[in-house]
């Protein structure tokens, strides 16, 4: 193995000025202003009104805690799906379900979004996606684009390296950026090595009851552990993931992480742990089954990988893990069935923690090393099984063949490109045609917002000799990652169906009523084009009239049964609103703790009378 000290100490300067100094930059951003101006390109784009995309681009929102959707290739913008943060547009986090999902946080720090699979495709169903700020994991339904379940992932702290799943969705695999001691109970630093994890959780997803559950979990090494992937095909019982700070450093991160030479792929085989969680062969650890390596042997390898590693991406046959440098400025090929025939030969070159540790030798394919291409992060195919790997310090991408490491075309790009998103790019069969590159920083591409910008996604054409870019979209923060799928893959509603085993909905005017239980207030009502019913009897049906410290709930359903007819429901001054979109029930609860007369009224426009929607919530002074 090669060492890469010297250069990498340069690199991990240059990481850093990548981020201040783009002066180096500005000659391609001439160039590849000039070649995204033409009209041919302009064409490609072009998706006339009236004509629909042809790709769904699922982009993590990272900090904001929420999921962006786009069309591809017209880079229009489509909709924000909230999942870790409250969202008042929608009412996320207000309302009873939402606000019990998000368990008490308020935000969340979204990275990887990915697709359910069967036989290794994107098949369209469920979305995926783990929080790195408060170590929780996430499905959305792609029938409504809305999260229907949140797990709090216990005894980890930072679930980074998800969400990768199998290729029938057996699995998505959690490990952690922070180590932390299990169960997160305090413990000195000076005992990091002895009394801190990095805790990798294997989730599995029940689609009938739609819920995640943590199916066991792994006392991996206090290490970070960076990007993970799952096998696909001859590989697909197995899965790699990155590490770094392999160093065991408690302070001073930038430095004392990046000090050894080397780091590891963590490799492991998760029908055997299935296995072994079967044989009994864990310890409970706060509710879970842990496996700890040093005790119970078997299914975990590490592979030696130039230091600090950040994105590890199987490729589509199956055959190659590719794991990229960010500090070495080389991407290393690693062979599946050479590191199947060293576990096999017990090729190993001693262990850490318990682990045995392969030969580099053995594993190692090639290592590639693009001339001046510095940072390569994470990696995509094409149908061709080309590889992309984008360059965080040079700001571009680099097409090469996994087979021969022959470089065959380079795009640059503005700036700094963290991941990049292939057409069906995870699949066993991507699509080719495009890819996204998600950069980390904007500088000059749009119109000024002042000190901070936009991220950006440009796309690029893959369909000619050269790849091309062609568009370009603000994105906010923080695109970690994002997937593409065919549009006809996804099935949505058009509006919710009557649900009669739904104690709170109700679906006629005459049933809708206001009842009381002590100081409990339950509002049975009903939104529909242009008003609300609370109480068709009442003199005034769309007034709620409690009393001060009165515990209210508004349980409101939308019988407008006609796509896209959305109502709001908000309370002036009350800081509460929902959505309630066609046919669905939403329910609020919350306390009258201030006597007075508040107006209440539907927050999204859904009629000519729209603003006509409102009525009056009066609370009663004690
Ligand atoms: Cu930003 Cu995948 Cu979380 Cu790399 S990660 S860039
Ligand atoms: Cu209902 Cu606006």
């Amino acid at each position: 193995m090669k060492k890469w000290v010297p250069i990498a100490s340069g690199l991990l300067a240059g990481f850093i000025a990548a981020t201040i100094s783009f002066a180096d930059f500005s000659s391609k951003t001439d160039t590849q202003t000039a070649s995204a101006g033409n009209k041919s390109d302009a064409e490609k784009v072009y998706v006339p009104f009236g004509k629909k995309d042809d790709y769904y681009l699922f982009a993590s929102g990272g900090h904001s805690g929420q999921m962006f959707i786009y069309g591809v290739p017209s880079m229009r913008k489509i909709r924000t799906i909230p999942v870790f943060s409250q969202d008042s547009a929608t009412g996320y986090g207000f309302d009873e379900h939402s606000k019990k999902l998000m368990g008490g946080y308020t935000w969340g720090d979204l990275h990887h979004p990915a697709f359910s699979e069967k036989n290794g495709d994107y098949d369209g169903k469920w979305m995926f996606a783990t929080d790195v700020g408060n170590s929780r994991a996430a499905v959305v339904d792609l029938k409504t684009f809305t999260t229907k379940d949140i797990i709090k992932v216990p005894n980890t702290a930072g679930p980074h390296c998800a969400a990768f799943v199998t290729e029938n969705t057996e699995y998505m695999f959690l490990p952690t950026r922070f180590a932390v001691p299990l169960g997160q109970k305090y413990e000195s630093l000076d005992d990091y090595s002895s009394k801190y994890r990095g805790v990798m959780s294997a989730v599995t997803f029940d689609e009938k009851k739609v819920k995640l559950n943590i199916a066991y979990q792994v006392a991996l090494p206090p290490w970070s552990y960076d990007l993970s992937d799952a096998g696909k095909k001859g590989s697909k019982d197995w899965a790699v993931m990155t590490t770094y700070n392999t160093e065991e450093a408690t302070t001073t991160m930038e430095v004392n992480a990046s000090q050894a030479d080397r780091d590891y792929i963590v490799l492991f085989n998760w029908k055997e742990l299935e296995k072994m969680v079967k044989e009994g062969k864990y310890e409970d650890v706060g509710g879970q089954k842990m496996i700890f390596p040093e005790k119970q042997k078997g299914g975990i390898y590490l592979v030696p990988v130039a230091k600090s590693p950040h994105g590890v991406d199987v490729t589509p046959d199956g055959n190659y893990f590719i794991a990229s440098g960010k500090l070495a400025p080389a991407m290393t090929v690693f062979s599946f069935e050479k590191a199947f025939k060293a576990v096999e030969n017990k090729e190993f070159a001693g262990e850490r923690n318990g682990i045995p540790i392969l030969k580099y030798e053995s594993v190692m394919e090639r290592e590639v090393n693009p001339e001046n291409a510095l940072g390569p992060l994470h990696t995509q195919f094409d149908d061709k099984g080309m590889a992309y790997t984008t360059m965080f310090i040079s700001s571009e991408i680099v097409k090469w063949d996994p087979n021969t490491g022959k470089t065959l075309d380079r795009v640059p790009v503005q700036y700094s490109p963290g991941h990049s998103v292939a057409a069906e790019g995870d699949t066993v069969a991507p699509d080719g045609k495009w890819i996204i590159a998600l950069n980390k920083i904007a500088k000059d591409t749009y119109l000024s917002v002042g000190p901070s910008h936009p991220e950006s996604m440009q796309l690029i054409d893959l369909s000619g000799e050269k790849m091309k870019v062609v568009q370009s979209a603000p994105v906010d923060p923080e695109p970690h990652y994002a997937q593409m799928i065919k549009a006809d893959k996804i099935k949505t509603i058009e509006v919710y169906q009557k649900d009669s085993k739904n104690k709170d909905a109700v679906y006629n005017q005459k049933d809708t009523k206001i009842v009381r239980k002590g100081n409990e207030v339950h509002v049975y009502g009903i939104a529909m084009r242009s008003r609300f019913i609370f109480d068709a009897k009442s003199k005034r049906p769309d007034v709620i009239e409690v009393n001060e410290g009165d515990h209210v709930f508004i349980h409101l359903t939308n019988i407008d049964f006609d796509e896209d007819i959305t109502h709001g429901f908000a309370i002036n001054d009350y800081d509460l609103n929902m959505e309630v979109q066609p046919g669905q029930t939403n329910t609020l609860e919350f306390t009258a703790d201030k006597a007075g007369t508040f107006p209440l009224y539907c927050t999204n426009f859904c009629s000519a009378l729209h603003q006509e929607m409102n009525g009056y919530f009066l609370v009663k002074p004690k």
